[in-house]
Parts: structure tokens; C-alpha cells; sequence
């Protein structure tokens, strides 16, 4: 399966509420001077431009005559192409810490003379704090979530002028995540032609996506024959992936076809079908609010329940980095849990802050005689909130294991 990580270009950039009157969020530094312009853009070619901006900068960074530039992106308020005149010392360009911690932001003046009125720093477009040289504001990142944050200063001069400056930090997981291992409880049988990208239970029966263009079906599955008893074939071009259950309704994703499909869970009547912003859709699950979704990245998006639009996002990590490739998804119990994709493992995550709390050990669920030359991956992972079960699966794989998992301590 291609694989786009299209991560590093997301800043989760804000761009409307503290430049109404010209939209700007992107900058570039021109390669032959190191003066610097502002590009102004509608917001709906957001991420194109952000894309540009990291290209740009990449370059411009390269071509600095070696200096170190603190790597921060630059943006004079006009197109007067000069140096901005202040720049970001703390944080650091892309530095790293724990989430919760507090860290200092500071900037300062390129000349002595520069006469600041004030300097505005923005977290993820959101004022935090007006301040002036040479003061130093904190910044507490207890209650966010881990992932990419941005963070922007405008420095206001006397006279009317002003620059924008700004930085990103990555807020990692405060702590390693903890090690389990898992234990088979009760085996059940599963159809080797179900190439697995969606599992759900619900009231006895398992609801299941299966992907593969021209092939990929929505299936509602009876756990003790593993006896396929409905099934809708999707359109030919559609590569099922994820599903969730919302009150009584089946609610589908496609791999790359930005296409949500929603069927009544009795019947799979498809009451409606409609498009997302994601170019792929990989897992998804319901907490009861939101339907949360990945798209192969460490990305996880919450969507609106009714219209299937993005409500919030955040990125998933550990306390090394962001974890890309999150899979199916089920939510039990107020985590996340998440496969990733080719790793037998399966992720415990609090969606509140997306923090990896723990990694189970998948390592030898299916035995060596269990495993073809098409037993794919493991994916699938269903809960029955009823009885507590937790039920994990794989693509093509002939079997359904219900598990209980256990940590795992150090040093064994
Ligand atoms: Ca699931």
C-alpha cells in the first residue's frame, strides 16, 4: 500500500483571526538577498501554500551563505522586502519537550535602536500574551495536546511598521509508554477472503470493512461461524477502510476515494454519501461525541457526527516522536485504541492529549501453521462495551481472537 506521510507540511496554522484584512499565513525568503515577502492567499489553498512555505524556506535556509538564520520563518508586515528586525530566541526552531511543561518564549531586537511598542505571541494562531522587550512570557502547555504547535510573535514598531516571526515546537509524551502483553481468551473463526480495515461489535454480531479495489464489501458477521449473514459489495473503484457505529448507523470511509458512506446498521440502506479533505482515510471509531478517523499519518481527526467535517485534530506521540501509520481504531473506555500499520502492536492513546499511555505486545497471536502466503497484517479491533471483550483481528487472517492484555514489567 502507498504510503504518503504528509505530516511535516501541516502547521495546523490559523490563519483568519489575527490578520482579517489580508489572510496571510505563508511567507517566503527569496533565494539571490535575504530580504523577505508576505504572500496573502485565500484560506482554501491552505495547504498548498503551506506546502510551498516549507519548500521555500527548505531552500532559502540552504542558500543562507551558511549562516545559522535560527530558522525561523520570516515575514516583514510589507512588501518592503527587509529583514525583519526581531527574532524568535526561545524556543528553539522545531525543538522538542515534554507536554505539560512550561517553556519560555523570548525574542529579541536585531539593533538596540529598534524602538518596539509591543510583541504578540500567538500559540496556533491564538493570542497568548502581549509583552515588550526584553521581557519573557511563559508558556504552559499542561491541558494541550502533544504534536506540532505554532508558535507566532508580532512585533509592533513605533511608526505604524511590524513583523511577523515565527516558530514550531513538538510536545511529546511526558513519560514512556507502558508495556503489555496480550493473552488469547476465546478463539473464533474469520473469513481468510476479508481483507480487514474496519471491525466494530454491536449486539452480537460483528460489523466489518473489508478493502482491495473491487472487492472491498461493509459485512455483518455472526462470531460463533464467522458465517458472513449480510453483505454489500461497495462500487468498484471504492477501497473500504474504516468503521464506526453512531446510534444506528454504519458509518464507512474509503482508503483514497474521500468518500464517507452511511447505511442503516439493520438493513445497510445507504442513507447517505458525501466527500472529506482527507486524501485518505485509514481507521475510524465513535467516542460517543465525535468520530474520530486517521488518515496513515500520526494524525487523528475529530469529526462531526452528523455532516462528517473536521471539528479538531491532533497528532499522536510517544516521548521519542509523532507515530505515523495509526490504523483501525476502537474506542473503549475512554481510550484510544490503535493499530499501526505492520507492527504487531497495538497502541493504547488518551484522545485527549494524544498520548501513547501503552503499547501491547501482538507478537504471535496467529500461530506459524495459521499464516498463508496472503495472511496479511494484523488490523481490526472491536469492543463490546456490554461485557468488556476486546475483540483484534487481521487482514485475511483465519481467526478472531478475543484478548486480555497485562503489563508487562521491566527486565523480563
Ligand atoms: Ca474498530
Amino acid at each position: 500500500m502507498p504510503i504518503m506521510n504528509w505530516q511535516m507540511f501541516d502547521t495546523n496554522i490559523k490563519p483568519i483571526e489575527k490578520y482579517p484584512e489580508r489572510h496571510v499565513f505563508a511567507f517566503f525568503r527569496t533565494e539571490n538577498d535575504t530580504s523577505t515577502t508576505a504572500l496573502s492567499f485565500d484560506s482554501v489553498k491552505k495547504i498548498v501554500l503551506i506546502f510551498s512555505f516549507f519548500v521555500f524556506a527548505a531552500t532559502s535556509w540552504s542558500c543562507n551563505n551558511g549562516r545559522p538564520s535560527k530558522g525561523n520563518a520570516v515575514a516583514g508586515d510589507k512588501p518592503s522586502r527587509r529583514k525583519a528586525q526581531v527574532s524568535i530566541v526561545s524556543p528553539a526552531n522545531n525543538a522538542r519537550a515534554a507536554l505539560g511543561k512550561s517553556l519560555t518564549l523570548s525574542a529579541k531586537a536585531a539593533s538596540e535602536d529598534l524602538h518596539i511598542d509591543s510583541l504578540q505571541w500567538f500559540v496556533d494562531g491564538k493570542l497568548l500574551t502581549s509583552t515588550s522587550l526584553p521581557e519573557i512570557t511563559e508558556w504552559h502547555t499542561a491541558g494541550l495536546t502533544t504534536g506540532t504547535h505554532r508558535i507566532e510573535v508580532v512585533a509592533h514598531y513605533a511608526g505604524g511598521d511590524r513583523d511577523i516571526v515565527s516558530t514550531t515546537v513538538l510536545l511529546l509524551a511526558p513519560q514512556p509508554p507502558k508495556r503489555y502483553t496480550c493473552r488469547v481468551v476465546a478463539v473464533y473463526p474469520h473469513d481468510v477472503g476479508a481483507y480487514t480495515q474496519g471491525l466494530l461489535y454491536d449486539g452480537g454480531f460483528f460489523y466489518e470493512s473489508t478493502g482491495l479495489t473491487g472487492e472491498s464489501t461493509l459485512r455483518k458477521v455472526l462470531p460463533a461461524t464467522g458465517e458472513t449473514i449480510q453483505s454489500l459489495n461497495l462500487p468498484h473503484e471504492m477501497f473500504g477502510e474504516g468503521l464506526a457505529l453512531v446510534d444506528d448507523r454504519l458509518v464507512q470511509i474509503t482508503w483514497q476515494n474521500q468518500t464517507v458512506f452511511t447505511y442503516r446498521k439493520n438493513d445497510f440502506n445507504l442513507l447517505h454519501k458525501s466527500t472529506y479533505a482527507m486524501k485518505e482515510g485509514w481507521g475510524l471509531t465513535f467516542d460517543g461525541e465525535h468520530l474520530l478517523m486517521t488518515d496513515g499519518t500520526a494524525r487523528l481527526y475529530f469529526m462531526d457526527r452528523e455532516y462528517f467535517t473536521e471539528v479538531r485534530r491532533l497528532e499522536v506521540c510517544n516521548h521519542t516522536g509523532t507515530i505515523p501509520l495509526l490504523n483501525e481504531l476502537e474506542y473503549i473506555n475512554g481510550e484510544l485504541w490503535a493499530n499501526v500499520y505492520r507492527q504487531d502492536e497495538i497502541l493504547r492513546i488518551d484522545p485527549k492529549t494524544g498520548v501513547v499511555t501503552g503499547v501491547i505486545d501482538m507478537k504471535g497471536l496467529l500461530n506459524a501453521g495459521d499464516i498463508k502466503s496472503d495472511t496479511d497484517v494484523l488490523n481490526g479491533i472491536a469492543y463490546d462495551k456490554l461485557t468488556g471483550k476486546i475483540y483484534v483481528t487481521g487482514k485475511k487472517w483465519p481467526k478472531l481472537f478475543e484478548i486480555a492484555i497485562k503489563e508487562k514489567h521491566e527486565n523480563k
